[in-house]
């Protein structure tokens, strides 16, 4: 993991800080409240001290009221948090829609060392694999292939404070700012349960956390102790990593040994409405036909008619879309990141890794691979 350490004054305040987010008594809380201070900061100080602005004393307050939080203890940790710019330049999308190239995307995912990578991890916890396999049925190069396009197999976690990424989105990011208000309550709460030092996890820019990246939210909810040492530990525990992505996939409705998504041709214009669509399956392949869509090999596979499925258009500016067929499994991947670029490369990827592992000196294909599970 890239963690590195943090300075010695930001260690000694987090020393002092580490452990105080516990539940108050509600004299604590009252006399915390009384002593909070005049309203009206002005606006430079509310931005170098966002424990003076209004909307982060109102989320203390709810912090307080709801989970117990000290408001004093919490004033503290905001003030001590330093809101950054940089984090929302990086998550606010591309102004033009024709940025986005599927070709550029996959790119970035898809290169031999990041196969090379998946088949080393394979090897290394092929046991661990094996049974979140049979315990959650999500196919062991699925899991290998979701840690190898998050993190490069956990060699880039992020370097963000979490705290602060997440104070930033919480508060400086109007368009999500429910989401990641969510997402700051579920991590003042894990840091609380995990008796960490709030100021030592560090993330992506985006608040997601350890080898899988995931977000304060998803750890309390699916993360597990796969490794049985006794804890979830998202940040050092490859086994737990691993646990965790296959406890993830299979609560949000992976299929064990479905297919996720069969390579398409489109003809005519009735499939355009279908591509618009969201990712969620909502034709039955049976229709697929008469809108123009077919696919050689999933009429190969054999499913049920009513089988439900999306059409897939990745696209990439001045060429041709390539369209694929996905199926339940390739949406449960989605819920992973909500896009079908992400979806699609850990799905190429995690072919590309399968086939690596079976054949050592085969090449890595540049184009698609075969899609057959
Ligand atoms: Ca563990």
């Amino acid at each position: 993991m890239h963690t590195p350490f943090l300075p010695p004054s930001v260690v000694l305040v987090a020393a002092v800080l580490c452990g105080t987010l516990a539940a108050a008594a509600p004299a604590a809380d009252a006399a915390a409240r009384a002593k909070r201070g005049t309203p009206g900061a002005p606006a430079a100080a509310a931005r170098d001290d966002p424990s003076r602005r209004e909307d982060v004393r109102a989320f203390i307050d709810e912090m307080a009221r709801r989970h117990g939080f000290v408001p004093g203890e919490l004033e503290t940790l905001f003030s001590r948090v330093r809101l950054s710019p940089a984090v929302i330049d990086l998550i606010t999308p591309p102004a033009s829609p024709r940025a986005r190239s599927w070709l550029a995307y996959r790119a970035r995912f898809l290169d031999p060392a990041r196969v090379d990578g998946g088949v080393a991890l394979w090897n290394r916890f092929a046991a661990d694999l094996r049974r979140a396999e049979t315990q959650y049925g999500v196919p062991a190069e699925i899991i290998v292939a979701i840690i190898g396009v998050e993190t490069v197999y956990g060699r880039n976690s992020g370097n963000w404070r979490v705290i602060d990424a997440l104070a930033t989105l919480a508060f400086d990011y109007p368009k999500r700012a429910p989401f990641f208000r969510g997402e700051l309550e579920n991590f003042l709460l894990f840091v609380r349960e995990h008796d960490l030092d709030v100021f030592s996890v560090r993330g992506s820019y985006a608040g997601a956390i350890g080898i899988p990246q995931f977000m304060p939210s998803s750890w309390r909810r699916w993360a597990v102790d796969f490794d049985g040492d006794g804890r979830v530990d998202l940040r050092e525990s490859f086994v737990d990593a691993i646990g965790s992505v296959g406890s993830f996939l299979h609560a949000h409705g992976w299929v064990a040994g479905a297919p996720v998504a069969f390579p398409a041709t489109v003809a005519g214009d009735d499939y355009r409405e279908l591509a618009l669509r969201d990712i969620l399956p909502s034709i039955p392949i049976g229709d697929l036909a008469r809108r123009g869509v077919t696919s050689t090999g999933l009429e190969r596979a054999g499913l049920p008619p009513d089988t439900p499925a999306a059409l897939i258009d990745l696209m990439t500016p001045d060429r041709p879309s390539e369209y694929w067929i996905g199926l339940t499994n390739f949406y449960v991947i989605t819920r992973y990141n909500r896009s079908s670029f992400y979806a699609m490369s850990v799905f190429e990827l995690a072919q590309a890794i399968r086939a690596r592992r079976a054949a050592p000196a085969a090449p890595v294909q540049a184009g698609n691979t075969p899609v057959e599970r």
